[in-house]
Order: structure tokens, then C-alpha cells, then sequence
């Protein structure tokens, strides 16, 4: 049986903000999806699929899943990279929702089936002071959260990484959208002695408002040197975190060593890796708890399942990012493997717009704390041509951080 592809769509919408979407056809008719959408970088992936991957697909069996990937890993000769794995993985994901499209069965049964009721997800709250931010955990456990990302303002600090502080009509808004539609990158500042000051501070007071039960999480941005990610670990050893995340820029995966020394607080990495390879010294010497990376950003399910079940042997769980840079194919995607891997930890979870749902049509679930990808055949998702074509791609990019003496840092 095989089933050949015809058609191979790159779609570039941006309804609440751009998402390049890949869009292949089989001679039976059959459609699978698959994310391609690089923050700040989106239409280097685009080229990429429609350039140079789109003329290679025409004719290959979309059932060779794994062999389509190795021609188009090992094919390209120039490895790894960003805009290569978000290529890859939009083409591994496709092919596997037309897999179980075909098949008939929800993704998640390709996997293995289900290993749980449905996948933790937390939220983001944050706060520019500590009754905002008190404000934004009530908010998310109204709707249903149980674990809670805590972001802060930092006084001295102009404007910082997750912190939500532009108002909307239902008044403040706890959602955190960092890609600004601006000509240039936004400039944010920094200072890390006074973060490592006031962070311990806004924790503990999170701690005595909602008690020790809630999982908490701090994500650090990569702003860290390994001696300030070990300061700060050790500080929040109280405060009893599910995780510290993104302690230091990860290229270097050494570094890590120095952090574990010190602390006990669990750490969590990877939502910038890209293969197995950035986490080869992270994983083999257990200096993780949790791998970040997300489906999109990661060569797809076939490679980050690959990622997972090597960490599994590491008693490594997973936390695959789920940011709205994520496209809700790329959301669902993460759910199918939530589900059905063993070592799943925690699914981060920031909805979509309105605007973004009316393109994506979405059978996953969030409820009671916990997100379901739902039980249609295939990933779930449908794309709506005529709601995409009413958003046109829009330059957007990430902000710069930069210390107070204006030496550029890393954001
Ligand atoms: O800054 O996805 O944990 N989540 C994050 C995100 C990233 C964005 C960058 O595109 O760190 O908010
Ligand atoms: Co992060």
C-alpha cells in the first residue's frame, strides 16, 4: 500500500501573529500539516520547504516516515541548525498525520496509545508587582491550572522577559507575546545582580500566599553564568520549584555541571536545541530533569521521540515548549506524544487568539488542568484557506536585551 504525494503547500498566515504552516496531499486525497514557524525568522523556513524541500516530496511515499526524514537530514549535507530541523520537522509531522489519517486513529495510537488521562499543561502568570502578579495566579487557577509559570518585573529593570503588561479589553492582560510587529527589534534592558536580589523575594511571597502544593516554575532566560544560575538554584531551594528553567545559555553544555554542583533545584533546557546532540552531555551525565525542546524546533515527533526516550533511561522527563510561536498543528503534535510517551513530565500550555483558531481548527481539549489532543484521526487539526487568507505575513521580531551600560546580552 503506498500513498503518493502530489501536492506540497507552504502556507504563511498571521492572524494574531505569522505561522508558516506545511500542507501535503496525497493521490488518495489525504492531507497532513505539519508547523514550520520560526519566531522572528519565519520566512527563512518557507524558502527553505517551498525552495529546496517542496521539489524532493512530489512522488515519495508519504508512509516512509523515517526514510523520508534520513533523505532529508542526511540529504542536505550542511546538519542541525534551526531552520533545517523546523524544515524536517514540518515534513515529519505532515507525514504522520496523514499516517493516521489514513490508519483512521487519533496520533497518539501510532505512538503506543495512551499512557495517561490527559497532559499536565501550566500557565503563565506574571506580574510588574507582587499583587498583579497574585491577581494572574487566581486568574489561572480559575480556568483550571495546576501549575503556574511565575515571571516577574525586577525594580531597576525597564522592561523584562514575561511579563505581560499591555492592557486589553477585559483589563490586564496575563498572556506573554514577545515578538513585537516592529521595524526593528524592541530594546529591552537588563541587570542580573538585581534579578538574582528580587526573584527569591517574589517566590517566597508566592509561596506563603498559595501554599507548598502548587507547581511552581521560573523560566531565566538564559541571562545566567553558570556561578549566578548556582546562586540562584541554591536561593530557591525553599520555594521548592518543579522547575528553574533556561538557567544559562545552553550552547555550552558543561556549564551545566557547575549549576548541578550547587543546587537541587530541578533544571529544564532545550526550547533552542534542535537535535539530540545539544543535549548528548545533558542527558548521558544527568545534568537535566526536564528536555524543553518543542516539536517544530526539533526535526518533528519521529526525532524529539527519539530525544525523549534516551532521557527516559536518565529517569529525564519531558516539558516540551508550547509558546503561541507554536502553531496550534505544532500544539497537537506535542499533545499526541504527551500522551503516549512514558516519561512525560508537563506540557507548557499559553492559548491561542481568536483569530488563530478560526485558521486552525482544533480538537484538543484543556480541561481540568489537563490538555487532551481529542479523538479525530490524525493530529485534529484542520487549516482554513479563506480565514488564512484574510491575515498577510507581517515582519515581527524577538526583542534585544542589552545590560545598562548598553553591552549587548542575551535575551
Ligand atoms: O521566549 O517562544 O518558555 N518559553 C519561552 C518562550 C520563548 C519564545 C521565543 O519565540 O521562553 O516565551
Ligand atoms: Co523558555
Amino acid at each position: 500500500m503506498s500513498s503518493r504525494i502530489t501536492e506540497v503547500e507552504v502556507l504563511v498566515t498571521s492572524p494574531d501573529r505569522n505561522f508558516v504552516t506545511l500542507r501535503l496531499t496525497t493521490d488518495d486525497g489525504v492531507t497532513g500539516l505539519g508547523d514550520a514557524t520560526l519566531n522572528g525568522r519565519e520566512l527563512a523556513v518557507a524558502s527553505y520547504l517551498s525552495d529546496h524541500v517542496a521539489p524532493l516530496l512530489v512522488g515519495r511515499d508519504a508512509h516512509n516516515i523515517e526514510d523520508t526524514w534520513q533523505y532529508l537530514y542526511r540529504g542536505a549535507y550542511w546538519r542541525r541548525g534551526p531552520v533545517t530541523m523546523a524544515a524536517i520537522a514540518a515534513v515529519d509531522v505532515a507525514l504522520w498525520d496523514i499516517k493516521a489519517k489514513v490508519a483512521g486513529l487519533p496520533l497518539y495510537q501510532l505512538l503506543g496509545g495512551a499512557s495517561r488521562a490527559g497532559a499536565l499543561a501550566y500557565g503563565h502568570a506574571s506580574g510588574r508587582d507582587v499583587p498583579e502578579l497574585f491577581d494572574s495566579i487566581r486568574a489561572h487557577l480559575e480556568k483550571g491550572y495546576r501549575a503556574i509559570r511565575v515571571q516577574t518585573a525586577v525594580p531597576g529593570i525597564d522592561a523584562v522577559y514575561g511579563v505581560a503588561a499591555q492592557p486589553t479589553a477585559e483589563g490586564a492582560r496575563y498572556d506573554y507575546e514577545p515578538a513585537q510587529r516592529t521595524a526593528l527589534p524592541v530594546e529591552e534592558d537588563w541587570d542580573t545582580r538585581a534579578y538574582l536580589r528580587h526573584l527569591p523575594t517574589v517566590f517566597e511571597a508566592v509561596r506563603n500566599e498559595f501554599g507548598p502544593e502548587l507547581p511552581l516554575l521560573h523560566d531565566g532566560h538564559h541571562r545566567m553564568t553558570p556561578i549566578q544560575a548556582a546562586k540562584l538554584g541554591k536561593a530557591l531551594e525553599p520555594y521548592d520549584l518543579f522547575w528553574l528553567e533556561d538557567c544559562t545559555p545552553a550552547e555550552n553544555q558543561d556549564a551545566l555541571r557547575l549549576v548541578r554542583q550547587h543546587t537541587t533545584t530541578p533544571l529544564a533546557i532545550g526550547e533552542i536545541f534542535n537535535t539530540v546532540w545539544d543535549y548528548q552531555t545533558l542527558i548521558r551525565e544527568q545534568l537535566i530533569d526536564y528536555v524543553r525542546s518543542a516539536v517544530t524546533h526539533t526535526g518533528g515527533i519521529s526525532a524529539l521521540r527519539k530525544i525523549l526516550d534516551y532521557a527516559a533511561q536518565y529517569q529525564i522527563k519531558s516539558g516540551i515548549h508550547g509558546p503561541t510561536d507554536i502553531s496550534p498543528v505544532g500544539m497537537a503534535a506535542a499533545l499526541h506524544l504527551d500522551l503516549a510517551i512514558h516519561n512525560f513530565g508537563i506540557q507548557e500550555y499559553m492559548p491561542h487568539g481568536e483569530r488563530t483558531n478560526e485558521v486552525f481548527r482544533q480538537s484538543f481539549t484543556f480541561d481540568g488542568g489537563l490538555l487532551h489532543p481529542g479523538t479525530e484521526p490524525g493530529l485534529g487539526i484542520t487549516y482554513d484557506d479563506d480565514a488564512a487568507a484574510g491575515f498577510a505575513y507581517t515582519p515581527a521580531y524577538l526583542p534585544v536585551n542589552r545590560l545598562k551600560d548598553g553591552t549587548m546580552h542575551d535575551w
